[in-house]
């Protein structure tokens, strides 16, 4: 990110978020160091989350209303549901144990996770059997018998971290003594190949800013990418700054093109046209594109020369002089379904006009979806406009509004998970990995002591006895539900640690409540490119029932594991908060921003910090492009690696030394066990699972049930009418769906979104019937290759039915039954 240090700010300017702080002063008193401990009873109370700032308006101590932050240009429309998620159903009220647990201990009845009734007990009682169990299974299987590892889109906040808490927990409190994840479900597969290509993780980079595309692209393609959707959402907290831009672009009327199954939001924003690609089929289409660029003698050789390594020995697979297929358009199309023609037409276009490829990441979390990221690149090096204005490509368009102009600001640090202590101790890999794969969990749990492969090493599955999860829900985003069912009864003991009563919490012995983010205090960065504020996080009701914050949770926890003082450090929640806006501050002097005291931040709310014209003209790559000897990449060659030696040193069949079309598990057209491809993308109105539970729900429901799109063709074809519940099923399971009827799909393909709840009719038997639409019941769950071991949510092939069955009722959004 482009920070530029020049520019003295002052504290009038920065403090201007807080327009009206009025509205603050009746909580000023309550909200500052001593009030911590109570949310006032009435006002309007500035707060964050990942869809964006607002106001929360309290009255008799109860969150009333909510109404976006003046200054986010596109609030986000889920923001109801945020509010909601504090008094939703589904909330967890009070610590509670699964019944065969209760009453036989570690290992009782497995079978029943997720059918079984939960038990109401003390917090005391609780967290007793927690830290005894950690210390059992610890005591009893050695280093790696707990998996802490634990993934997810939880809370936004430095503080409240409740991942970096645990793992801090059981680093102080256990010796580190835990089994831990690498890597993340968003881009498992890119993320780990780009540092072999670009140098760099790529995918979560500034990229070329909007200002610039609006100025100098002329060719605008999203392939695979719905920012429009995606954008609404930020790991931090969402600025939406990238929004207005998106209405400038679209105003200058030059061309987009969306390449995707599904004519998305993006698509219907810009006009754009739309080509309405054959799933899992993007890499062949590339590799088209570059033959015909090669063929026409439209690449950039000067570019290729400079710029990358290994193109020369990419060339006679794209020739089919290695392998006897030409990866010519008319190849291509056989594969993707995008006619020759056209294919040929995109090459020349790209070739003659300043053409930004902007990806998302559905293409990698695909069997084999390292390639498509590598052959992206390697299409934009033939075109040679990397580093260009915009011109190139771009992996992070839809992501967390990437490509919003940065701010000259100070970078918040955040609590860590206290490792540094244990890092290196010797007994870490003795009994397996100490850290797997992210989502590699039920391999893990299925085959411990036998080997895999990551990323050129070579280690065994360790045996784990006990899950810690806090701030995920695994029984959403890990793929292949039943065979995840099967595996999770080898456990002995699962903790869960959430707010809302997801599978995950069903699918737990001992559960326990946290608050939700609008219950404590806690401060982030709004914007996670554009760093454009600091933000208050601040508590708007007291804690609801009994839930605790999950840094009081893994304060008690460390506190019995006999390492209480090392986890707090002897600080409390606002000392925490304090401590890391003065660390932050600190970096003023040198940026020269005149950064205020964190009493006037906290009054505020809010720091708002400018935007430099020179972040409004960053191109990525330009300085490598100015100068590649100065300014090279963090490669093995400090080049663009078309061809990768370390790569092919770790000699992989399933990942090769350069970009190449593999036939994936399943696809259509290809290997199809079943007729239509299921197409898993992000919901439009729910961060993955979150906010399912919540009234935002009724926007997209279809019959109560999540909805399923389905092309005109393939809906007559089976008798669907618009608003039926249908029955989609494969070998690894079956959901329960509403049919949405609609040519804004292309036909073979179904589109379930990621997130929904899974609610079997028979919690905890498999293949059990899931009554809400759980799209992964449905997926894959393999590894994309033995490179990166990403997941394979956007692989699988289904059938849907008409249901004419007894309608099971959904069940998920309320609690379980108490025993
Ligand atoms: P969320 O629904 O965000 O999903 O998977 P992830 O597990 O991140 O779950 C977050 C959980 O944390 C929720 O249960 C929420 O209540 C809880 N939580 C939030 N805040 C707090 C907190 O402050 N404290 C505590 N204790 N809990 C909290 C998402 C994952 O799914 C991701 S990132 C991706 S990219 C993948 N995408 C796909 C896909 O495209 N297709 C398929 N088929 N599958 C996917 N799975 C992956
Ligand atoms: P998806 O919606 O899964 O988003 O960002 P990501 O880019 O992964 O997929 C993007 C597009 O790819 C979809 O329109 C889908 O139809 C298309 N697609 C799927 N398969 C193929 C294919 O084989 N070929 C082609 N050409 N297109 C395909 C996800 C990102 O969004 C992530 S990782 C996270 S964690 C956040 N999650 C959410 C969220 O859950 N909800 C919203 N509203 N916003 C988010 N933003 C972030």
């Amino acid at each position: 990110m482009s920070i530029n240090t020049s520019t003295k700010l002052s504290r009038r300017s920065l403090l201007k978020g807080a327009t009206s702080l009025g509205v603050f002063s009746a909580f000023a008193p309550a909200l500052l160091h001593a009030g911590a401990a109570h949310a006032a009873t009435s006002g309007e109370v500035l707060s964050g989350s990942h869809w964006g700032a607002f106001y929360g308006t309290v009255e008799d101590g109860v969150w009333t209303k909510i109404r976006p932050w003046e200054q986010d240009p596109h609030p986000s429309e889920m923001l109801e549901g945020v509010m909601d998620s504090v008094y939703s159903p589904s909330r967890i009220k009070y610590p509670m144990v699964r019944k065969a647990y209760l009453e036989g201990g570690a290992g009782a009845n497995p079978e029943g996770r997720g059918n079984e009734e939960f038990v109401r007990v003390s917090w005391d009682q609780a967290l007793e059997l927690v830290t005894n169990e950690l210390k059992r299974v610890s005591d009893t299987y050695g280093p790696t018998g707990v998996y802490a590892g634990s993934y997810g889109w939880k809370s936004s906040g430095k503080l409240h971290n409740c991942q970096n808490l645990l793992r801090r927990a059981l680093n102080v409190g256990l010796e580190g003594k835990f089994v831990n994840s690498s890597g993340d479900y968003s881009t498992g597969a890119s993320q780990i190949i780009m540092p072999h290509v670009m140098g760099t993780l790529e995918v979560y980079e500034q990229q070329t800013v909007w200002p610039v595309l609006i100025e100098s692209t002329d060719v605008l393609v999203f392939w695979a990418a719905d920012p429009v959707k995606t954008n609404q959402i930020g790991w931090t907290v969402a600025d939406h700054d990238t929004y207005p831009y998106y209405e400038e672009f679209r105003k200058t009327g030059k061309k987009v093109i969306v390449i995707d199954p599904i004519r998305t939001e993006t698509a219907k924003f810009f006009d754009a046209e739309w080509i309405p690609i054959r799933p899992h089929t993007d890499v062949a289409m590339m590799l088209g594109i570059a033959h015909e660029l090669y063929a026409q003698g439209l690449h950039d050789a000067d570019f290729l020369d400079e710029y990358t390594a290994g193109f020369e020995d990419f060339l006679p697979y794209l020739t089919g002089e290695s392998d006897g297929v030409a990866k010519t358009p008319e190849w291509a199309a056989e594969i993707c379904e995008v006619p020759a023609e056209q294919i040929k037409e995109l090459a020349a276009l790209f070739a003659s006009n300043r053409t930004m490829l902007g990806s998302g990441w559905s293409i990698q979390r695909q069997h084999h979806g390292e390639q498509s990221h590598w052959m992206l690149v390697t299409l934009a090096s033939m075109l040679g406009q990397i580093g260009l204005p915009g011109g190139g490509f771009g992996l992070s368009y839809h992501y967390a509004n990437g490509g919003a102009p940065s701010a000259d600001s100070v970078v918040l640090p955040g609590i860590s998970d206290g490792g540094a202590a244990v890092e290196g101790a010797a007994w870490l890999t003795q009994a397996g990995a100490a850290s797997i794969p992210v989502s590699r969990i039920v391999e893990m749990l299925e085959r411990p002591g036998e080997e895999f492969d990551f990323n050129g090493t070579r280690t065994t599955f360790p045996e784990v006895k006990m899950v810690y999860w806090t701030g995920g829900n695994p029984f959403s985003h890990q793929q292949d539900r039943n065979r995840m069912v099967e595996a999770w009864q080898k456990l002995e003991t699962v903790v869960v640690q959430d707010f809302q009563w997801t599978a995950t919490a069903r699918f737990a012995d001992i559960v326990l409540p946290a608050t939700t983010s609008y219950e404590r205090n806690d401060i982030e960065h709004i914007g996670d490119y554009s760093l454009k504020a600091i933000l208050g996080m601040k508590k708007i009701v007291d804690p609801v029932f009994e839930s605790r914050t999950d840094f009081d949770i893994f304060t008690e926890i460390a506190t019995r594991l006999g390492a209480g003082d090392a986890f707090t450090e002897g600080k409390d929640e606002m000392g925490w908060i304090q401590g890391f806006y003065e660390d932050a501050a600190k970096q003023g002097p040198g940026k020269g921003i005149d950064v205020p005291s964190f009493d006037e931040f906290w009054d505020a709310g809010v720091v708002v910090f400018d935007i430099p014209e020179s972040s409004k003209q960053f191109v990525r790559y330009a300085d490598y492009r100015d100068d590649p000897l100065l300014e090279p990449l963090g490669t093995p060659t400090g080049k663009i690696e078309i061809f990768s030696r370390n790569i092919e040193k770790m000699g992989y069949d399933d990942c090769g030394p350069h970009p190449t079309w593999y036939e994936p598990e399943e696809r259509l057209g290809g290997n199809a066990p079943y007729p239509l491809h299921i197409d898993s993308a992000h919901p439009q109105f729910r961060l993955h699972s979150q906010l399912c539970g919540t009234v935002t729900r009724e926007k997209y429901v279809v019959g109560g049930r999540e909805p399923c799109m389905i092309n005109t063709q393939d809906a007559a074809a089976r008798g669907i009418a618009d608003g039926d519940t249908v029955r989609v099923f494969n070998d690894r399971g079956q959901v329960l769906v509403g049919a949405i009827v609609s040519d804004d799909i292309r036909p073979n393909v179904i589109r379930i979104f990621e997130g929904g709840w899974y609610d079997p009719v028979n919690g905890g038997e498999l293949g059990s019937l899931d009554a809400y639409g759980d799209v992964n019941c449905l997926t894959v769950g393999r590894g994309t290759s033995s490179l990166a071991q990403g997941n394979c949510g956007h692989t699988g092939m289904a059938e849907v039915e008409k249901y004419t069955g007894e309608l099971p009722e959904v069940n998920v959004f309320n609690a379980p039954a108490e025993g």
